[in-house]
C-alpha cells in the first residue's frame, strides 16, 4: 500500500545524505591531498616527535579533512634548513615547525633569542615568548606572509666537544665548533676565540662522527637521540641561548581556510607545542614538565634525567657556576653592539621589559 509518510521520510534521508556527500566532496575539492611540512630534524628527536604530534592532532581535529605530512631532515629543502621560512612564505612549502634560528633569515627579530647569555632560564624564555617581544615577532612574521600558530621549543643549547672540558672562554681557543649558518653564531664563537664552522644539520652528525669538527652546540633533546656521547666526551651546560620552535603556515593558504578549520588547526598547534615543550624541558625543570607529560599526555619519558644519562654514558658534564658564566657574558658583549641593530632595538627593549630587567 502506498505509504506517503514512509516515502517522505525516505526521501528526506536521501536528500540529507546527498547534501552531506556534496559538502564532503566540496571540501575535498577545497583542500589539498597533502600539506607539506618542513621539519629540520628527524622523527626521533623531541622536535620531530612534536611535528608528528601536530600532524596527528590536525587529522583528528579536522575529522580527516586536513592531512599534514612532516618531511623530516629538511628533505623538502635538500638540507638547506635556513631557507625554510622563505619557502613557506612563497607557498612552495605549506607549513613548518622550525627553530627561530632557521627563521631568522626572513625574520631577523627572532635573533633576540640567540643573543649569547641574554636569556638563560625557562622563566625568562616564557616571559619573552609570551610577552611583548614574542608578539612583535609574530607580527613581523605576518608582515612577511607567514602565519604563526604556536610556540614550541628545541631548548637551551649546550656545548660538547672531544678535546677539553670548557669552563672559561680561554678553554675554547682554536676549538673547531660546528654551528648553523646563522652569522650571529659565527660572530659569537669567534668572539670566544673558537673556530666556528658553518654546516647544515644534515651534514653535522657525519661531521661529529668523522671528527671534522671538535665540537658543537645543541640542546640535550637533540644530543641524546644522536648519541653525542659516542663522539664527544665533554659537555658544558651553559644555557648560553635557546631556540624556541614556531609552528607556522603560509599565510595566503591559511587565510583561505574556513574559520572552523583554522580553529581546529590552531588548537592542534597549541597542543602539540605544549607537548613538545614539555619533552624538551623534561628533567631540566624539576618535575614540572615530567608531570605535564604524564597528566596531560599520558606520556612517560624514557630519559627522565638527561644530565645523569649523559654521565652514565661516560661524559664529563660541567654546569657553569655564576662566576664562570660572568666571564663568558663579558667575553661576548661586543656581539651585542652589532646584533641589537640587526634585531631591532625596539624588540631588544621589549624583551628586557618582558623579563623585568
Ligand atoms: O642545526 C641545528 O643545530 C638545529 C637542528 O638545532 C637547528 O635546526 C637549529
Amino acid at each position: 500500500m502506498f505509504n506517503f509518510n514512509k516515502m517522505f521520510k525516505t526521501a528526506l534521508v536521501l536528500v540529507a545524505a546527498a547534501m552531506m556527500l556534496t559538502a564532503v566532496t566540496a571540501n575535498a575539492a577545497k583542500f589539498k591531498k597533502e600539506y607539506k611540512m618542513q621539519v629540520t630534524v628527524g622523527p626521533k628527536l623531541y622536535w620531530g616527535m612534536g611535528a608528528a604530534k601536530f600532524a596527528e592532532l590536525v587529522k583528528e581535529k579536522t575529522h580527516g579533512q586536513i592531512n599534514v605530512k612532516p618531511y623530516f631532515g629538511s628533505a623538502l629543502l635538500k638540507g638547506a634548513q635556513l631557507k625554510s621560512s622563505q619557502m613557506v612564505a612563497k607557498g612552495v612549502i605549506d607549513c613548518a615547525m622550525d627553530s627561530t634560528i632557521n627563521i631568522s633569515p626572513v625574520i631577523p627579530e627572532t635573533n633576540i633569542f640567540h643573543l649569547p647569555f641574554f636569556l638563560n632560564d625557562f622563566e625568562s624564555m616564557d616571559k619573552v615568548k609570551y610577552g611583548e617581544a614574542g608578539k612583535a615577532i609574530f607580527k613581523a612574521m605576518e608582515k612577511k606572509r607567514l602565519q604563526p600558530l604556536a610556540w614550541a621549543e628545541n631548548g637551551f643549547r649546550q656545548l660538547t666537544n672531544s678535546k677539553v672540558l670548557v669552563k672559561k672562554p680561554e678553554d675554547m681557543k682554536g676549538l673547531r665548533i660546528r654551528v648553523v649558518g646563522n652569522p650571529l653564531f659565527i660572530d659569537t664563537f669567534r668572539q670566544l676565540g673558537a673556530d666556528p664552522v658553518n654546516m647544515n644539520w644534515g651534514d653535522a652528525v657525519a661531521g661529529f662522527q668523522q671528527g671534522v669538527v671538535d665540537g658543537q652546540e645543541n640542546p640535550v633533546g637533540v644530543l641524546i637521540p644522536i648519541q653525542i656521547y659516542q663522539y664527544h666526551k665533554y659537555a658544558t651546560m651553559w644555557n648560553y641561548l635557546a631556540d624556541p620552535l614556531i609552528i607556522y603556515w603560509n599565510q595566503r593558504e591559511w587565510k583561505a581556510f574556513p574559520k572552523e578549520i583554522q580553529d581546529q588547526i590552531m588548537e592542534a598547534a597549541q597542543e602539540a607545542g605544549r607537548f613538545e615543550t614539555a619533552l624538551s624541558r623534561a628533567g631540566l625543570d624539576g618535575d614540572k614538565s615530567l608531570k605535564i607529560l604524564k597528566d596531560e599526555f599520558n606520556y612517560t619519558m624514557e630519559v627522565p634525567d638527561p644530565i645523569a644519562f649523559m654521565e652514565s654514558k661516560g661524559m664529563e658534564v660541567h654546569s657553569l657556576t655564576p662566576e664562570e658564566l660572568k666571564a663568558f657574558e663579558q667575553a661576548t658583549l661586543p656581539v651585542y653592539d652589532k646584533w641589537i641593530k640587526e634585531i631591532g632595538p625596539d624588540v631588544y627593549e621589549k624583551a628586557k621589559a618582558d623579563m623585568g630587567r
